[in-house]
């Protein structure tokens, strides 16, 4: 879905991701491929100036939180400034009433609203349709077929060419169901006949919804279109259909941002259950390829983790203190491994003694353990014999069998920290030590 504009933006974001640190070079280069992206992806080129504006002037000019690095900082507002671009999270219509569907020829309308009926149908509403294209010879078949199809009732009589007749014996036949969908005409453009009798449908009808299908693959005139819609009937929300068969995109999108009227689904395919609420945040965490990036940045925000503590780490230190202090940034952290599965580029398998999810009690004694050991053990694992192991389980109150578990997997997280540092300065722990660390 939309791998153009998806592409360009890892790419540009990555290119950050590998600079040592971030300049306003650095930013004006990360401005200028964002703009080509979104260009070369359809966006409409006010929006993409705009908006690369603004990623450019907040990047310089906002201070990183504490406990996120400048790049997280910078790709945390790329992230939200697109989130604003596409719009807020839509209300969904769940009170009953009645929905009108507008958009030109083949733009997806009759099959977005089989979609949007069998959704409403799935959450326990009971959806009937309309069908008010007139004009189209088999339009009528198209919508009685997928009607049955989903098994929802359907008005669409092939004998009366009035529209608004249709809709008064219709309202009249399915006045129990809770939706009532309208299926209107296409057109090739919006012209002053087909204008005239949406008119009218939506005068009569009055319906609480007119959602306009607009095929993502429609580029740059989207945003006309939409225009030209909003001013006739005031649509309430836009069905972005297609979504599936385009690599840009993006002109639908940010064009359908300038008339101000909310995405509220996408048509993800021609099955009647491609269909997907639309979700901003979610959509431009995909289009960005990060996962769940913001997992990580909320996560990181929380762990206390000691920066010097990783820098320790980093060269090679890594004493039962150092341990500790790891121990606990997990244990804040969650699962060190969901942790370093959200951090993309890091292809490390953690061992299973570190999952540190279920494993409250066991932290809770190994810091008895550590707290009972002498500095020089605690600096030197090393020198802790069969005598020590004793005097440390008692002196804790655990066993020595833990003692001994303990020490077993320090030498492994040492081990796996090993692992990360190699590669020096560039190498995995110190890209992780940075990150905690802010610079
Ligand atoms: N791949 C894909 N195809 C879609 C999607 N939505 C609709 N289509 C296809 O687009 C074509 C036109 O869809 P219709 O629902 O007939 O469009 P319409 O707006 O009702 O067209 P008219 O009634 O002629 O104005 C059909 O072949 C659909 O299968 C979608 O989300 N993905
Ligand atoms: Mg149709």
């Amino acid at each position: 879905m939309l791998e153009k504009l998806s592409s360009g933006l890892r790419d540009a974001l990555n290119k950050i991701t590998r600079a040592g640190y971030i300049d306003k070079k650095t930013l004006d280069e990360l401005a200028k491929d964002i703009q080509k992206t979104l260009l070369a992806g359809d966006v409409d080129i006010l929006i993409a100036d705009n908006l690369t504006k603004r990623i450019e002037e907040r990047a310089l000019n906002e201070k990183p939180p504490t406990g996120m690095t400048p790049k997280e900082h910078v790709t945390k507002i790329v992230y939200e400034e697109l989130v604003k671009v596409v719009g807020k999270k839509p209300e969904i219509m769940m009170k009953p009433g009645k929905i009108m569907f507008i958009g030109l020829y083949g733009s997806g309308k009759t099959t977005s609203i089989g979609k949007l009926s069998k959704y409403y149908q799935k959450i326990g509403l009971r959806p009937a349709l309309i069908g008010c294209d007139i004009h189209r010879p088999a339009a009528m078949d198209q919508i009685n077929q997928l009607a049955s199809q989903i098994n929802v009732p359907c008005y669409a009589p092939k004998d009366i060419k009035d529209p608004i007749a249709i809709l008064k014996t219709g309202f009249d036949k399915l006045k129990k169901y809770d939706m009532i969908i309208i299926d209107a005409s296409g057109r090739s453009s919006l012209d002053k006949d087909l204008a005239e009798e949406l008119k009218n449908i939506a005068d009569f009808a009055k319906p609480q919804e007119v959602l306009l299908t607009i095929p993502a693959d429609l580029g740059q005139a989207a945003g006309e279109q939409a225009k030209g819609f909003k001013e006739l009937v005031g649509i309430t929300g836009i069905f972005l259909t297609k979504m599936d068969g385009t690599a840009r995109g993006g002109g639908a999108i940010t064009s359908c941002a300038i008339t101000g009227a909310p995405i509220k689904f996408i048509g993800v395919g021609e099955k009647i259950d491609a269909i997907e609420v639309f979700d901003p945040e979610r959509f431009i965490s995909r289009l960005i390829g990060f996962g769940d990036i913001q997992g990580l940045l909320e996560k990181a925000k929380e762990a206390e983790f000691k920066p010097e503590t990783a820098e320790k780490i980093v060269e090679g230190k890594f004493t039962m203190n150092e341990f500790l202090e790891q121990l606990k940034a997990m244990q804040k952290m969650g699962s060190l491994k969901s942790v370093i599965g959200m951090m993309p580029g890091l292809p490390v398998k953690i061992p299973k003694e570190f999952d540190m999810d279920k494993q409250e009690g066991k932290m809770k004694k190994w810091s008895y353990i550590i707290q009972s050991m002498t500095k020089q053990e605690r600096d030197d694992p090393q020198t802790i014999d069969t005598s020590r192991v004793k005097r440390i389980a008692k002196g804790s109150g655990t066993t020595e069998a833990e003692v001994r578990e303990l020490l077993k997997s320090h030498g492994q997280m040492k081990k796996m920290v090993k692992m990360f540092s190699s590669g020096g300065k560039r190498g995995m722990m110190s890209r992780f030590a940075k990150k905690f660390k802010g610079f």
